[in-house]
């Protein structure tokens, strides 16, 4: 019988359960270890279609097949817990809830590798999620789920918890891999892809938080259980992460493929007496959308279909109170802050978006200061060496093209139309 979800949030509202006590036995690992081939493992996750879980939804299984086996070298897993895309809050939670969910997933991936050594990189912001996370970890390996001879199998892993420094581009996963050898992160040129030549330049798999927390359930329940639920190319679940303007904001884990407003139900709606305006389907970095596709499936094709993208399914909902104006400036001040400076048009482009936006949106604005940032993100657009340049055109496209009336609103006036007090937002 196929399981409905919640699977990864089951457990959220258990006292004690990031603890091993209220987590219980490592079952999953257990089945893996003595009873199932590396091999088959990586089958398994092939056929049950999770895609990756931290923006991109690249298909895990297959990138775990792209580590050559017998090659001599190490091989690594590394787990993105950089969590940092505006708007997207699920790994942060799922590490505190449920770590050992995630323990359990490292230790069935790095076996399926053949990884001995995994690293959990976890944003150095979140001390307290860093803290969780070790005293899990020590806890597995008190119980033998970690270090040598795990369980009886044979197989050995050590498992690092490391704290990033406070960048975003670190999330991106070959600057990731650099900030892990010490060196200041930021993107490599790929290819090689990490799988290839990763971390110290051996073969290494960098995946989601949530993407290896799903693979226990996996293991347990059977790839066509994972496969029965979602849609035809986008399968099994995921957390949605709902923020901003909805009357209970939080973490809803649904199959892909639902829809906004099917999770507004579930959320209360809209604060009372407003209604949506404009909403991120994946985080900042995905064009918005607007109440037009309140009933766009949730999936990795409907959302790109519509011109947008699924990205980390981090849910920002802007009532009628916002300016969409201000809104895409602290989303572009983000990125200008965050931009590494190593290509020029995302460390150029993103200071002269900041720039002509802030003129914008305090109304001193022309409508060719509109072609002037249409154009800048059409420049950094394809031409920035990571996604993050791609990332911060996004809000410019897709705002002026639902909201130029906005725009020209604000130049009329000579300032914004909205009244900042009246946001909950911008408070
Ligand atoms: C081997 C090949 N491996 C691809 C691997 C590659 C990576 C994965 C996806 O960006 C997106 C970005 C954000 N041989 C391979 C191969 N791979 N071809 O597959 O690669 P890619 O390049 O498609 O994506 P990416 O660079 O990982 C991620 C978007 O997600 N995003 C999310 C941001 C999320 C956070 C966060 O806080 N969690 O930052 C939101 O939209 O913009 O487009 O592993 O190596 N031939
Ligand atoms: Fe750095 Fe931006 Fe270029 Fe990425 S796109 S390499 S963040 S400057």
């Amino acid at each position: 019988m196929t399981q409905l979800t919640p699977v990864l949030t089951n457990n959220w509202d258990v006292p004690n359960a990031f603890t091993l006590d209220g987590y219980g036995e490592y079952t999953a690992a257990k089945k893996a270890l003595t009873t199932i081939e590396p091999d088959a493992v990586i089958q398994m996750v092939k056929d049950s279609g999770l895609r990756g879980r931290g923006g991109a939804g690249f298909p895990t299984g297959m990138k775990w097949g792209f580590i050559p086996q017998n090659d001599g070298k190490p091989h690594y897993l590394v787990v993105n817990a950089d969590e940092s895309e505006p708007g997207t809050c699920k790994d942060i939670p799922l590490m505190m809830a449920n770590p050992h969910s995630l323990i359990e997933g490292v230790i069935i991936t790095a076996y399926a590798i053949r990884a001995n050594y995994a690293f959990i990189y976890v944003r150095g912001e979140v001390l307290h999620v860093i803290r969780r996370i070790q005293a899990a970890v020590r806890e597995a390996y008190e119980k033998g789920y970690l270090g040598t001879n795990i369980l009886g199998s044979g197989f050995d892993l050590e498992l690092v918890v490391h704290s990033g420094a406070g960048a975003y581009i670190c999330g991106e996963e070959t600057a990731l891999l650099d900030s892990l050898e010490g060196y200041r992160g930021q993107p490599r040129l790929k290819p090689p892809f990490p799988a290839v030549a990763g971390l110290y330049a051996s073969p290494t798999v960098v995946n989601n938080v949530e993407s290896i927390a799903s693979v226990p359930s996996i293991v347990s329940m059977g790839a066509d259980w994972f496969a029965g639920m979602g849609t035809e190319k986008s399968k099994g679940f995921g957390i949605f992460s709902l923020s901003g303007h909805v009357t209970r904001p939080g973490q809803y884990e649904a199959p892909l493929g639902i829809t906004l407003r099917e999770l507004l139900d579930m959320a209360g709606g809209i604060r009372q007496g407003h209604e949506l305006k404009f909403w991120t389907p994946g985080g900042s970095s995905t064009a918005i959308f607007t109440a037009e596709h309140l009933d766009v499936p949730l999936d990795f094709e409907s959302v790109s279909a519509n011109g947008s993208l699924l990205g980390t399914r981090a849910l920002q909902i802007f009532d009628e109170t916002t300016c969409v104006v201000r809104t895409v400036l602290r989303w572009t001040e983000f990125y200008a802050h965050e931009s590494c400076g190593k290509c020029t048009p995302c460390r150029e482009g993103t200071y002269w978006l900041k720039q002509v936006l802030k003129r914008l949106e305090k109304g001193q604005g022309t409508e060719d200061d509109l072609s002037t940032i249409t154009d800048i993100a059409d420049n950094i657009l394809g031409r920035s060496f990571c996604a993050l340049g791609d990332g911060a055109t996004s809000p410019i496209h897709s705002s002026v093209k639902h909201f130029r009336e906005e725009y020209l609103k604000h130049f009329e006036i000579g300032g914004c139309p909205f009244d900042p007090a009246a946001s909950t937002v911008w408070g």
